[in-house]
């Protein structure tokens, strides 16, 4: 170890009270200082965004001190990382969490109220980072805030594209997609650090030769090379000092690469490879549960993961840590398998770039990854084209040949008599055109494999992980998934949050499992009539903003029933509108017929390729235009389809429902988070048994909880038994009735034809067996809807789902992976509290 420089050696960091300081005075001079220095703006002409900006900026000044401590105290101490590689981190807005985290909302509140600003108005106008599709991108960003909380040193690691998800607008019913401009007005929350940047190797060809000590060695020598550019984001955790760090890589062209063309007079030529390198982080792909398979998108895996483990080794030369201990330096966590070429990647740095021999690396690389799956779905497995992956990565795919072929003398040791075994888990498929399983690669180069509920890892040991679960089966586990009750509680549904601290206490924030104690409050009327006025309240909001921006009005004693969730045929948005379809038909037939008043909230982006869901979204829409202005429906009924649902809209949403749907064919839905992210605000769950519903269902008492449908052993033996949905749609009246009246041109104004192909694939396939599962939810919502009307019982059911969620913390997933494979402990960070008069 050298000895430091002591002139560089920092002295305690030393700034001034407006950077730091929390009491209401300074915030609001900081705020001043921030309009006119950063945004340039006096208040004459200063727009809401530059009030926004000042105030973020404020609040990021804030989190700097915490932040550089973090990581002046990780980099002291070499502690041990985990560094969670993520395709997607659907963040959503950042000023609010901050300010909760900080513990300075409510002052900040008032700050802006004595400078006359309403800080609602300010949290509105932050656009948020939509860098993910859905449940995977936003578990993610869960994680990031857990670990954060428990003072776990991590690094995320992923994408800074330039567009994230589609901002979804909905005309003549259907959806149209429009980009999404996150940066345009700027995002005060990002570092860039140029200096970190790094170079990835694109194509190309590889040559062998043998080095100054007689080794054979390979180099590689690409067709061009591409720039990763760090952009941090801290990440504050709540109520603690830890603010750990997101590096997201924006791709930028190598500068001096193509001196040749730019000499030889083809500027053109010159710019256009800058432009084809920036490609590569500009959009997100807006697919969920789906690969395409596209040449750009295996570019941003092998672009983030090379920049990602390049970065780990500069932060370990700079701690002066070896290399061969990489591994006990970081345990990298790949969520899904979007980053599982890094795999072969860090073989490639250890052997090529830093002289190991095979079985060196091979030893530190086992030893660091581990895998989540994070989907059953065949069409989301990922498998790229040999031809493909040799253009664009021929090192990697030598070495995956070579761990192939290593991996595969194991089985056939492993496996004398079973041949079948080599083809079936091989990391090359050869059944047809040949393509790199990239599972099977995670699985093979991985210490753990997990699934993110219960059934789903059962469902991956006996289903498509089921050969590696025999040959490993302690890389097995389980981790359920886990939601941030900061976000989703305390910042979204903030009436609640203090009701329940009034009755127990603020401590539920951090350990969720005391919300056991309202428990004793369910009997309580004081406490059930609070409950009861806040969610009431709440619809009433919900009410006024659908109003205003949707022109229906809606009724907030209504049982607000909601689906919001990626549209997906699995998810099954259309057997909830069959339901929809059925309360129609039955009010049509006898007008005076008695039911619960409802109104039906939909949510959710369908890819944009994905006929079927925008199909989907059509359908929806042309059944709220006939059902909503139908008079004989006296406003029993409302359906309406929120558009462009965000983590900032979906906030609004949780706290409002009455009712959760949660409908996906069992065995399909690999956890949910939405569901948890539901009952914690006190909506009940109609639900199959399926991912993490079963587990909710198990905490909540099955007495609080409505079921129905098909299990997932009933879905696999009734398909082996040859399934015929049309049977069911000429035995079901209702079912038919339902059917015909869609068929029939009713709800599309005569057009016959437009619905067809939805309805044929029901009638004629049904992959996700909704006619099977028809008349259980059919009875199930009715039943649904007699309990609404014993409002007593109907409360008592919320306040024990709110007291019985807190095994759905994020809080509690993150531990369990801490004490199970990660092995990291907390690294609490001490701030000398600064006082002014110390200067
Ligand atoms: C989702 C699953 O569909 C959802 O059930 C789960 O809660 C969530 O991950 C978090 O684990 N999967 C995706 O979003 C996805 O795209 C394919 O998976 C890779």
């Amino acid at each position: 170890q050298t000895v430091p420089d002591p002139r560089l050696v920092c002295p305690p960091v030393r700034v001034e009270d407006d950077r730091t300081g929390l009491n209401i005075e300074t915030l609001k001079r900081a705020f001043l200082d921030n309009l006119f220095y950063i945004q340039g703006k006096f208040p004459d002409i200063a727009t809401q965004n530059d009030y926004y900006m000042a105030l973020a900026y404020t609040v990021r000044d804030r989190l700097l001190k915490r932040w550089l401590k973090t990581a002046q105290t990780y980099t002291e101490q070499g502690s041990r990382t985990v560094c969670y590689l993520s395709a997607e981190f659907l963040l959503g807005p950042h000023l609010g969490k901050n300010l909760i985290n900080l513990g300075i909302y409510d002052d900040v509140q008032q700050a802006m109220e004595e400078l006359g600003l309403d800080l609602e108005t300010l949290l509105e106008q932050e656009e948020e980072p939509g860098l993910g599709n859905g449940g995977l991108g936003r578990l993610a960003a869960c994680y990031l805030d857990s670990m954060a909380t428990l003072e776990i040193p991590s690094i995320g690691y992923g994408i800074r594209y330039e567009y994230g998800i589609f901002e979804q607008d909905i005309r003549d019913g259907w959806q149209i997609e429009r980009s999404d401009k996150w940066l345009r007005s700027g995002y005060p929350w990002e570092v860039p650090r140029p200096e970190w940047s790094v170079p990835v190797k694109i194509g190309g060809h590889t040559e062998q030769y043998t080095d100054e000590r007689g080794r054979f060695r390979v180099r590689w020598v690409p067709h061009h090379v591409v720039m990763g550019v760090p952009h941090d984001t801290p990440l504050l955790g709540y109520q603690v000092n830890t603010a750990n760090t997101l590096r997201l890589w924006r791709a930028e062209a190598a500068e001096s690469f193509d001196f040749d063309a730019f000499n030889s007079g083809d500027y053109v030529g010159a710019v256009h490879e800058k432009m084809v390198s920036e490609n590569i982080s500009k959009v997100l792909y807006p697919n969920d549960n789906i690969s395409q398979g596209k040449e750009l998108r295996l570019l941003q895996q092998i672009f983030f993961v090379s920049c990602s483990l390049q970065d780990m080794i500069r932060i370990m030369e700079g701690q002066k840590i070896p290399l061969e201990k990489f591994h006990e330096k970081f345990v990298v966590q790949m969520n899904d398998t979007h980053p599982a070429i890094a795999v072969a990647e860090l073989m490639r740095l250890l052997i090529d770039d830093h002289c190991m021999t095979w079985d060196q690396a091979w030893g530190i690389t086992t030893r660091t990854f581990a895998y989540t799956n994070h989907t059953l779905l065949p069409e989301a497995l990922e498998r790229w084209p040999i031809a493909l992956f040799k253009k664009l990565l021929p090192r990697h795919l030598e070495l995956i040949y070579e761990i192939n072929q290593r991996f595969l003398d194991d089985v056939r040791i492993r496996y004398p008599e079973q041949p079948q075994m080599l083809s079936q888990m091989s990391i090359i498929d050869e059944s047809g055109e040949r393509y790199v399983r990239m599972a099977h690669l995670a699985c093979v180069g991985s210490m753990a494999i997990n699934g993110v509920a219960a059934l789903h890892t059962e469902l991956l040991k006996q289903g498509v992980l089921h050969d590696f679960y025999e040959m490993y089966p302690k890389k097995f586990n389980n981790k359920t998934n886990g939601v941030t009750p900061r976000r989703f509680m305390v910042l979204s549904n903030p009436r609640l949050s203090r009701a329940i601290t009034e009755r127990i206490g603020p401590n539920w924030v951090k350990h969720l499992d005391e919300l056991k104690k309202l428990e004793s409050y369910v009997d309580d009327p004081n406490f059930r009539q609070e409950f009861r006025q806040i969610k009431f309240d709440i619809k009433q909001e919900l009410a006024t903003y659908i109003q205003q921006n949707y022109g229906v009005a809606i009724n907030p004693n209504s049982l607000f029933d909601i689906q919001a969730k990626r549209i997906h045929e699995y998810k099954r948005q259309h057997l909830n509108a069959l339901y929809i379809v059925t309360l129609y038909n039955r009010i049509k037939a006898n007008p005076n017929i008695e039911i619960t008043p409802r109104t039906f909230l939909f949510g959710g982006k369908a890819a944009p390729g994905y006929y079927t869901a925008k199909l989907i979204i059509k359908l929806i829409n042309a059944i709220g235009d006939v059902v909503n202005r139908d008079p004989d429906v006296r406003d029993r009924l409302k359906v309406l389809f929120l558009k462009d649902y965000s983590v900032k809209f979906a906030q609004r949403i949780y706290p409002a429902a009455d009712l959760s749907e949660q409908i996906s064919t069992a065995g399909k839905e690999a956890s949910g988070t939405g569901n948890m992210k539901f009952a914690m605000n006190g909506a009940l769950t109609i639900g199959t048994l399926d991912g993490a519903n079963i587990e909710i269902r198990e905490e909540v008492g099955e007495e609080n909880f409505f079921l129905f449908g098909m299990t997932a052993d009933e879905v696999y033996a009734r398909k082996a038994q040859g399934y015929n949905p049309y049977d069911y749609y000429q035995s079901n009246s209702e079912l038919k009735l339902a059917i015909d009246r869609i068929a029939s041109g009713f709800f599309s104004h005569g057009d016959r034809k437009l619905f067809q192909p939805l309805l044929d694939t029901l009638m004629h396939r049904d992959d996700y067996m909704l006619f099977a599962d028809y008349q259980a939810y059919i009875d199930c919502q009715d039943y649904v809807g007699q309990v609404f009307q014993d409002v007593d019982r109907w409360t008592r059911m919320t306040i024990l789902n709110v007291a019985r969620m807190g095994k759905f913390s994020s809080d509690r997933a993150i531990r369990d992976y801490c004490e199970d494979f990660w092995k990291i402990s907390p690294v609490p960070i001490e701030i000398e509290e600064y006082s002014p008069e110390a200067i």
